[in-house]
């Protein structure tokens, strides 16, 4: 049933499915990122504007971040009873990271997927989708599906999109310095400034952290970094015992491989985040090899360098493993 669409066909295709829904549902992953949630009130807005209604829809978690972006007035929390007519799934293409949502997508007349994961043999079912990996992010791809609606916009809507957009590539190109950085993303940078998007204030406001516990806990992490491979492999790791005496939720650590991912020297990075006793949550960033195909081996994915998964056991047994599936790993063609 998955047809993958063309972006060009798949922009012909979209409105008119979308006009004939008789309820709209956008969602993204589990743990909401900057690119598939700003990319959801982006579309949330835009069809408010054809005079469609949508609900967004994601699971219970800290949205502070995005208090920006007005976030708590658009967004509905799981619940196990809603059902719609149209679900349209945003930055990820399989069940598992939809978790207590798959029954949304499972009971829709019509899901349509768009997103720029690699796609393994996790497909879901759905009726449309374009996934293209080479997308810079999903806000990029809401862009090109809707220049023409966005550009149409009454101005103070537009700005909205603009600041929605441009969050999704300060989320997803790490304000424009991650390996996926190409030239969609300064044309959509520009059309945001265009929109009046101030870049600096949105990069202030979602990407500085700002309290002093997030901060002191940073610094206990940072002191965690081992090396390998003469500096060309480190590890850091996070444990609940942090959290709990920074009274922080496990949302406080999801962008701390942003600090050492330019570090001189090290090209492979692994971040342990403890989520339960022996379970921990993998980030992995690589500017030489494919940590995607790592990910994939303990049930993850992502990106070709920017990939995740959950791995059991003990600390110290999961950093030999993982550094032996570093020496193995494929090395990527620049
Ligand atoms: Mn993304």
């Amino acid at each position: 049933m998955t047809k993958q669409m063309k972006a060009k066909d798949f922009n012909a295709r979209l409105l008119p499915v979308f006009k004939a829904a008789k309820s709209i549902c956008l969602t993204t992953h589990v743990n909401p990122d900057g690119d598939g949630l700003a990319a959801c009130l982006a579309v949330k807005r835009i069809l408010q504007n054809l005079g469609l209604q949508a609900d967004i829809v994601v699971d219970e978690f800290d949205l502070d971040r995005y208090g920006f972006l007005n976030v708590l007035d658009n967004v509905v929390l799981d619940c196990a009873s809603l059902q719609y007519d149209l679900v349209v799934i945003i930055d990820l293409h399989d069940y598992d990271r939809l978790v207590q949502r798959v029954h949304l997508a499972k009971s829709a007349h019509t899901v349509i997927v768009i997103d720029h994961h690699e796609i393994q043999d996790d497909m879901m079912d759905c009726d449309f989708c374009w996934v293209d990996p080479s997308a810079v992010c999903t806000g990029w791809m809401i862009y090109s599906l809707f220049q023409k609606e966005i550009e149409a916009l009454p101005e103070a809507d537009r700005e909205y999109v603009g600041t929605c957009l441009y969050t999704t590539l300060l989320n997803d190109t790490n304000n424009f310095t991650n390996a996926n950085t190409n030239e969609d993303a300064f044309v959509l940078a520009a059309a945001a400034c265009r929109y009046g998007v101030k870049p600096g204030q949105i990069q202030r406001m979602f990407m500085v952290v700002r309290t002093s516990g997030e901060m002191r806990l940073l610094g206990q992490v940072l002191s965690t970094i081992e090396l390998y491979d003469k500096g060309k492999i480190l590890f850091m790791d996070s444990s609940l015992a942090m959290l709990e005496e920074n009274l922080l939720s496990k949302e406080a650590t999801s962008n701390f491989t942003r600090w050492v991912q330019d570090l001189k020297g090290v090209d492979t990075i692994g971040y342990f985040r403890e989520e339960s006793m022996h379970n921990y949550r993998l980030s992995l960033r690589s500017k030489t090899i494919n940590v995607h195909s790592i990910a994939v081996k303990y049930g993850g994915g992502g990106h070709l360098q920017a990939s995740g998964c959950m791995m059991t056991g003990s600390l110290d047994d999961l950093k030999q493993k993982l550094l032996q599936e570093i020496h193995r790993a494929d090395k990527l063609v620049h």
